[in-house]
Order: C-alpha cells, then structure tokens, then sequence
C-alpha cells in the first residue's frame, strides 16, 4: 500500500512536514479554492505539484474533483459541467495524475450530529445519532410533503430529544449536519438546504442512477484515453438519509456500478468505514470480488450503536470490520497485480481519526487532526508490516 494523507491546502492546520513525520509520501488533495464546477487549469495543478515536491512529497491522488449538484439532478448547466469536469480530467492526466476520487451524494457530503463525541479515554470521536438525526429532520428542519419513514417509535424518541435540546445544542446540531464538514463543497443555510432538497423531488434511486450513469458514460471514456482510474466514494451513512437516494452504499450497487460502464478505469474507492456502518455489508466480500477496480482505500473502523442506524468511529483496528483480513486481501490484489506486471501500489490513507493529546487543545478540522490520524497510520503499518513478513504477501 502507498501511505497516504489527505492535506487541505496551506489553510490546513496540519502542515505538510506534519504529513512527512506521519511517515506519509503520498498526498491527497484538492484545489477547494476552485470553485465547483470551474476547470482546474494545468497552472494550478503543477503549482500545487511543485509545494508537495518542495517537501518531498508527490501528490498521489485527487481527492475530490467535486460533481456538480446539477449533474446530480442533471439540470441547469449540466452539460457545461461535465465539460468543465472532462477538461479537468485532461489537466490533471497532463500533470501525471491518475488516481481521482469523487462521490455521488444528493446535497450532503459525509453526515454526523456529533463532532466532539466523548470517548470514555478522553478522545473525541464523530457520531451519527440516529435519533438526534430524525430530531433535526422531523423538529428542526421540518420540511413541507417530506416523506420519512421512522417507525411511531423512532419519531417518539426524536420528539422526546428535541424537547430535551438547548437554543445552542439545536444550533449545533443544524450547523454539524448542514454546514458542510471537511471537503464536503458546499455548506447551506436551513432555508437554502430546503431549497436544495427541493431539487430532488421526483428523483429517486432509478433517476439518480441514470444521472450517474450519463455522467460515467461521459467521463469514463476519458479516463480509458488517459490512463485515468476513477474511484467513486460510497455514501456515508451508507442508506438514504432526508428522503434523498443514495446509490453506492451496498455490493449491489457497486455490481450496477461495474456493469454500467464495464470498465477497469470505472472504479471505487474502497472506505471500510462508510461501507462497514451496514451490518449486510461483508466488507472483505465486496473487496475481493471487485478488487481489481479497487483503486484507492480509505481504512478507518466504526461501531455501530444500540440504537439501530447510530454509530461512531471507533480506533483504526478496534471497531466493528476486521482490518486485518481487509489488508490481508489488499495485499493479495497487490500480489496479483504485480504477478501482472503493474507495480503500482494501491494507494491507501487512514480515513479520520479521534482528536487527541495535545489536538484537543487545537481547532482542528473534524476528523482530520493529526494526532488521531498518525496512531491510525502507525496501526495499519504495522498490521502491514506483519502480514507482508509472516505470508510473504
Ligand atoms: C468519509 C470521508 C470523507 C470523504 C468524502 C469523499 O468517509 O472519507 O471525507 O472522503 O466525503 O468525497
Ligand atoms: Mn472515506
């Protein structure tokens, strides 16, 4: 596996002599000072190259080229954005790079209530609660004609914690699920994310498909010219949320995926963490069965609560996906593509960690500290370290 970091630019708290210290060479980024949408010209990327080099470091992957909300819904300027987003594709292949994340995710990047989630360690974790959740969309954001589906039960508990919330609590509330958290594009008021949700009436899972198929159908072409690998990010939580679809959260959809651009460079980004929240979903299954599409891994464990639907990020090895046999089969799709003579390793980086020791003291980006990130990184190395020496993987 490469060791990688994904870095948010010179306003990320963490600096990239940090990165280097974690024992990191690669770096994931991305130009957010470009707006969503535009072009990403090959200046800006080749600049962005030349700091990463000044630091001995290479930019392993890009994490992500945002997908406009209107290729989402396929309206408006669609067809100029994935224009823009093809042009971008020739840039960063012009500038060497081949390995690009995105996601698919109606409004919402990653969701969580709870970014400071008190560990009994002292540490801080991010949770989603699920009926802190249905507090918001049934009592906070009250959406007109919404159609949800909690249970009489479920929309009892959401009534009894909202009573139980303070002014500030609501207010943070609203703000951890709609401000937008790191690398999420876009963050909304609540009027304005009504506003948005509204755009997806009448889009369900069949429609969003066809949106995702048309834009693959676009871009993986590209790819194929380019030598592009394409890796989709699941959603996370890994299941419809606000009555919105959501399409890359289970084995079935990563089959749909393969089989509606049946391409190598139409590929995934392998997230232990979105994809192990579901209890139907046999991470190490999905891994090898789509393995060599697997181009970029994001390794992080979560635990799932009492509550059906809540979790948290648990330590990198502790929470509910066995991560050693994840990297065992990572290794084993290395061991195979080198037996075909592609020596590329895959690129991985640890997704999130808890903020801790002196992090705690810090403003930092909600799952991105470095300290909780750097214990996850040692962890996974050494899991590495010991499968690669006792299986001469
Ligand atoms: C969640 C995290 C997110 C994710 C972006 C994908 O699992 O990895 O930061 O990377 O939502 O674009
Ligand atoms: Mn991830």
């Amino acid at each position: 596996m490469e060791q990688t970091w994904r870095w948010y630019g010179p306003n990320d708290p963490v600096s990239l002599d940090d990165v280097r210290q974690a024992g990191a060479t690669g770096v994931v980024t991305a130009l957010h000072h470009i707006a969503n949408g535009e072009v990403w010209p090959v200046e800006a990327i080749k600049q962005r190259q030349a700091e990463l080099a000044e630091k001995g470091l290479v930019w392993s992957v890009v994490e992500s080229i945002p997908v406009h909300e209107e290729i989402k819904t396929r309206s408006g300027k669609c067809e100029q954005h994935i224009a823009n987003y093809q042009q971008s594709l020739r840039n960063l292949a012009a500038c060497g790079i081949t390995t690009i994340c995105y996601n698919f995710m109606p409004v919402l990047d990653w969701t969580r209530t709870d970014l400071g989630y008190l560990l009994p360690d002292g540490s801080r974790a991010l949770r989603f609660d699920q009926t802190a959740f249905a507090a918001f969309e049934l009592h906070i954001l009250q959406r007109d004609g919404a159609k949800t589906d909690y249970s009489a039960e479920e929309q009892r508990q959401a009534a009894d914690y909202f009573a139980a919330m303070s002014a500030q609590e609501t207010a943070t509330l609203t703000a951890n699920i709609i401000a937008g958290l790191p690398g999420a594009e876009e963050g909304y008021t609540l009027d304005q994310f009504r506003a948005r949700l509204a755009t997806y009436d009448g889009i369900d899972k069949a429609g969003l498909r066809e949106n995702l198929a048309y834009f693959l159908r676009a871009i993986v072409p590209i790819a194929e010219q380019h030598g592009l690998r394409l890796a989709v990010h699941p959603d996370d939580p890994p299941r419809p949320i606000l009555g919105l679809p959501r399409i890359v959260s289970t084995i079935e959809d990563m089959h749909w995926l393969k089989e509606t651009v049946d391409s190598v460079h139409n590929g995934f980004t392998f997230c232990t963490g979105s994809y192990g929240v579901r209890e139907d979903n046999d991470l190490v299954k999905m891994l090898d069965t789509f393995a060599d599409r697997v181009h970029f891994i994001h390794l992080r464990a979560t635990s799932r609560e009492a509550t059906p639907g809540s979790f948290h990020e648990a330590d990198h090895l502790d929470g509910d996906v066995d991560m050693v046999a994840i990297i065992k089969s990572i290794l084993t799709e290395e061991q195979r593509r080198r037996g075909a003579n592609d020596l590329r390793p895959i690129p991985m980086r640890p997704d999130h960690g808890h903020q801790m020791l002196d992090d705690l003291k810090k403003k930092t980006n909600p799952g991105y500290s470095a300290i909780g990130r750097l214990r996850g990184l040692a962890e996974l190395r050494g899991v590495e370290r010991a499968l690669k020496q006792t299986l001469g993987l």
